[in-house]
């Protein structure tokens, strides 16, 4: 199967990690976001990455969605099944794509505005959802199972993106964070080689 997307990319990075740890090979097929190619959008009309290709040709988005198909190929080594490390588990895979989400949004304004058009109010809002979500993972970060899952992946994600986009904020703000995710790349260095990362 075939993954579209970028180095840099926290949902593609998650979706990445899973993969390893699901034990699935995916080809990673560069795309650009910027500029999105036809081939982009025809497989996701969003002109989001990532995208993953089955077998079958089947174009498969978003991040979640693949990884819910990689944890359900692999008989469920991503998600946990009993209904309650499944709803702490997926919980805190949304509040890391929430912050993402958020950050994207800040990025993006600098990125897509000209300057005289950028509405600060409006960046300092996503930045205000993005810190709440990070408080919010410092605290929730001992319910996590002891076993990887999606949601180590979604975290391990998180961070790596962040220490490239926002450096120090993580440190400065979720220092438990900052510390289980230093543990975990050494832990598992399979998973650091596709941590974020600058082409
Ligand atoms: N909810 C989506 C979010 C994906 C997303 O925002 N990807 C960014 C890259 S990190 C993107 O493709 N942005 C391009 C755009 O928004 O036009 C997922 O979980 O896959």
């Amino acid at each position: 199967m075939r993954l579209l997307g970028t180095s840099a990319s926290p949902f593609v990075a998650k979706v990445r990690m899973a993969a390893v740890l699901c034990g699935i090979e995916l080809e990673f097929v560069s795309a650009e976001t910027m500029e999105p190619s036809d081939t982009l959008l025809s497989a996701n009309p969003l002109g989001k990455v990532p995208v993953l290709t089955t077998e079958t040709g089947d174009q498969v988005f978003d991040s979640s969605v693949i990884c819910e198909m990689l944890d359900r190929m692999s008989g469920n080594q991503l998600i946990p099944q009993t209904l309650d490390a499944f709803t702490r588990t997926r919980t805190f895979e949304a509040a890391a794509s929430g912050v993402k989400d958020a950050l994207i949004l800040c990025l993006y304004e600098e990125r897509f505005r000209p300057e005289d058009k950028r509405h600060a109010a409006w960046t300092e809002r996503q930045m205000a959802k993005a810190e709440r979500g990070l408080a919010w993972l410092e605290a929730h970060l001992d319910d996590l199972n002891e076993d990887p899952s999606v949601a180590y992946c979604a975290l391990a994600a998180l961070v790596g993106w962040m220490d490239l986009r926002f450096a120090g904020k993580v440190a400065s703000q979720a220092p438990k964070v900052r510390a289980w995710t230093d543990a975990f790349f050494a832990a598992h260095p399979e998973l650091a080689a596709v941590k974020p990362h600058l082409a």
